[in-house]
């Protein structure tokens, strides 16, 4: 069988063999009753690592981010988030769904919002308008190319937050990345924000699950949300248990990946007919361009997959991932790939 280096996402990573063990380990109870004792563990460790008081354990990153913005938006209200968020973009309308929220877009530089900008569109209270709830930001920013959104512009935006009551939610699905590249602490990270998603099934390697951070009371109010939106699951502690190998063990190797990103990124830069900004390559995510050659995307990733690489098209560019299950060797082997394909 043709190995396949799978650098579609960092999704797509198997569970390691502590998580099989963990699983078949487990402490198992009712989450949905409150009785699980490693969802619960797995809960406090969680809030207890971005400094909040409570953390609950939801099915995906989606769902951590639409309780977050439900808990901070009534319907009709509006969020601030930037163009190109994960929650405005590939979250399938569910704000407008869920809690009723509608958007405001803001373009940001890499993924960061200039925090005046963000302050300007602050509607003003009167019977026109809708009411500005929510600021959210994404970090590290997917569609950015897995930018980081530095610590100062955070702070700068919460303290825009803070000034106009408004609520701060963090899509922290690949927070971990930021915390490894800057060395700043999560805890660091998370303070301004009411409401934390973090993933589990982003580079840490386990197959499902993500976990919001924030009040006792919003996260007991989450809690009801989470059922209402059918994430409420029995025996959930077998999917803690792995969750829980992954805040405790595989945070810290995600330097290897931004190691891997940047080798396949520099590599890639040297074939002809290949842009990458390569100042955007700051995590585990590469994007790159093949001007002129958009139309042909599709072909081209099948004739890569042929040579048992595979990568992503998104918006007009190739998205590659690395993580977990995809080292060095990979690397080059996808760059050798690309050379053959590219032509
Ligand atoms: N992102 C996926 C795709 O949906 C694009 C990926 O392969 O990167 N926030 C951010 C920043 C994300 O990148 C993702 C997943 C989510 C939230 C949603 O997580 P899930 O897929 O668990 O709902």
């Amino acid at each position: 069988m043709t190995r396949v280096s799978d650098f579609r996402s960092d999704t797509v990573t198997r569970p390691t063999a502590e998580m099989y063990e963990a699983m078949a380990r487990a402490e198992l109870g009712d989450d949905v009753l409150g009785d699980d004792p490693t969802v619960n563990r797995l809960e406090a460790l969680a809030a207890d690592m971005l400094g909040k008081e409570a953390g609950l354990f939801v099915t995906s990153g989606t769902q951590g981010n639409q309780i977050g913005i439900a808990l901070h938006c009534k319907r009709g209200d509006e969020l601030i988030c930037e163009f190109g968020a994960h929650t405005y973009n590939n979250e399938s309308g569910a704000m407008v769904v869920i809690a009723g929220a509608q958007p405001r877009p803001v373009k940001g530089k890499a993924g960061v919002m200039d925090p005046a900008e963000v302050e300007s569109l602050i509607r003003p209270t009167n019977i026109h308008n809708p009411r500005t709830a929510l600021i959210t930001v994404e970090n590290t920013h997917n569609g950015a190319g897995g930018t980081i959104v530095p610590l100062e512009n955070v702070r700068a935006l919460g303290e825009v937050a803070r000034r106009h009551k408004l609520k701060f939610h963090l899509d922290g699905a690949r927070l971990w990345n930021a915390h490894v590249a800057t060395g700043i602490s999560l805890k660091d990270w998370c303070r301004d924000f009411d409401t934390v998603s973090v993933c589990l099934s982003k580079g840490l390697c386990s197959p499902a699950g993500s976990i919001l951070v924030g009040s006792r009371a919003d996260i007991e109010r989450g809690r009801y949300l989470r059922k209402q939106l059918g994430g409420g699951m029995r025996q959930a502690g077998i999917l803690a248990a792995c969750g829980l190998v992954s805040l405790t063990k595989m945070v810290s190797r995600l330097a290897e990946d931004h190691r891997n990103a940047r080798t396949l990124a520099q590599g890639l830069a040297k074939l002809p007919g290949v842009t990458v900004d390569l100042a955007t390559v700051q995590t585990n995510i590469v994007f790159f361009a093949l001007p002129n050659r958009e139309k042909e995307l599709p072909q081209l990733l099948a004739r890569l997959s042929d040579k048992g690489v595979l990568a992503l098209a998104l918006g007009g560019r190739v998205r590659m991932v690395t993580h977990h299950d995809v080292s060095h060797e990979d690397v080059a082997l996808a760059l050798d790939a690309w050379k053959s394909v590219i032509g």
